[in-house]
């Protein structure tokens, strides 16, 4: 069976990117359309050997439409969704509009692939930095028990879309050329700097980036979890890095857990650090794993470890986990 296939917000980074594996993943696409905002219709875009022509999202843009991946924000995906599920879409949502939302599935494939089962025309595609440290986490939460996460982010500009990407590039050729240097995304020059702030603060003193990992954490892997996080932006193009401190209910080593984590789907072990063996972001750009290195005790907790975590952010972190949950709704409900 072959399906209907819409993309919201094809000319972004995510919506570029769900082109490109929607592709490479031969997914079972019958015709493929292309929406975006009224400014940004009437463009040609090639999507293997047809030209499409973009079009504007809207009343009556979705119907005939089986699947729609919404790659736009989430006031976008306020409006827009609701409209496609009236004409008879599945949305599988980017955006952080209704992840929090009962009814609607919050979905790690790896993780929590049943809570697809009770959707309602939304499933919702989990935050970037949350899916790799859930991926991550998994295996060590079913075997030891997590009671609690400290994490820290090192997350690259892409999270931040296609506008930021070309401001640190303009920013790294103004330094360059002696130039001064000009900021529009970010409230202050990303290139040579990291800024301890992703998305908005709010009244608790934590951004809503560092709450997404709180909440989603919760709803995806385990609610009795608790989880304090820090996010910060650093000028790398593609990959988010995270430093992970956890304490278990269970006695943990390092060494079953190096065994435990390079058996699971998606995960790749990098941990050989006298060797200089360790994931960077150079690494995990466009590829489709969560790495996993400097796996060691924490000797001041007892039950302890640090890990170190990194994934390209637009794929398993965006574009690929959400046409994974396409598969996996085809698989387990639109194939009947
Ligand atoms: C970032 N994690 O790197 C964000 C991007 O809630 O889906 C994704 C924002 C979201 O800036």
């Amino acid at each position: 069976k072959k399906f209907n296939v819409a993309i919201v917000g094809a000319r972004g980074a995510v919506g570029k990117k769900v082109m490109e594996l929607l592709v490479e993943r031969n997914f079972p696409i019958n015709k493929l359309k292309l929406l975006g905002s009224e400014e940004g219709s009437g463009i040609q875009i090639k999507f293997k050997d047809e030209d499409l022509i973009t079009e504007q999202a809207g009343k009556g843009a979705f119907k005939g439409i089986d699947i729609a991946f919404f790659c736009v924000n989430k006031e976008i995906s306020e409006k827009l969704a609701p409209i496609a599920i009236d004409e008879g879409c599945i949305v599988i949502d980017n955006s952080s509009c209704f992840r929090m939302n009962k009814e609607v599935p919050l979905i790690i494939p790896e993780i929590n692939p049943h809570d697809i089962d009770f959707h309602k025309g939304i499933i919702a595609n989990p935050n970037c930095s949350t899916i790799q440290m859930l991926v991550a986490l998994k295996p060590i939460h079913d075997s030891y028990n997590i009671k609690r996460i400290v994490v820290s982010t090192y997350q690259s500009v892409s999270g931040s879309g296609k506008k930021a990407i070309d401001e640190l590039n303009d920013q790294v050729k103004d330094y360059i050329a002696g130039n001064d240097i000009s900021n529009s995304i970010y409230p202050y020059q990303i290139s040579f700097n990291a800024l301890p702030h992703i998305d908005d603060f709010i009244e608790n003193g934590y951004t809503k980036e560092e709450m997404k990992m709180v909440n989603e954490t919760k709803k995806i892997l385990d609610k009795n979890i608790e989880v304090s996080a820090t996010a910060v932006r650093i000028p790398v193009i593609k990959g988010h890095c995270e430093s992970i401190n956890i304490q278990t209910k269970k006695k943990i080593d390092p060494e079953s857990v190096k065994e435990l984590l390079s058996k699971f789907k998606g995960i790749k072990v990098l941990d050989d650090p006298l060797n200089n063996l360790y994931p960077i972001p150079i690494t995990a750009e466009e590829t489709d794993y969560v790495y996993v290195g400097r796996i060691r005790k924490d000797f001041t907790i007892k039950n302890g470890l640090n890990i170190w975590v990194v994934s390209d952010n637009l794929r398993k972190g965006a574009a690929l986990n959400a046409i994974q949950i396409a598969e996996l709704l085809i698989d387990r409900i639109l194939k009947y």
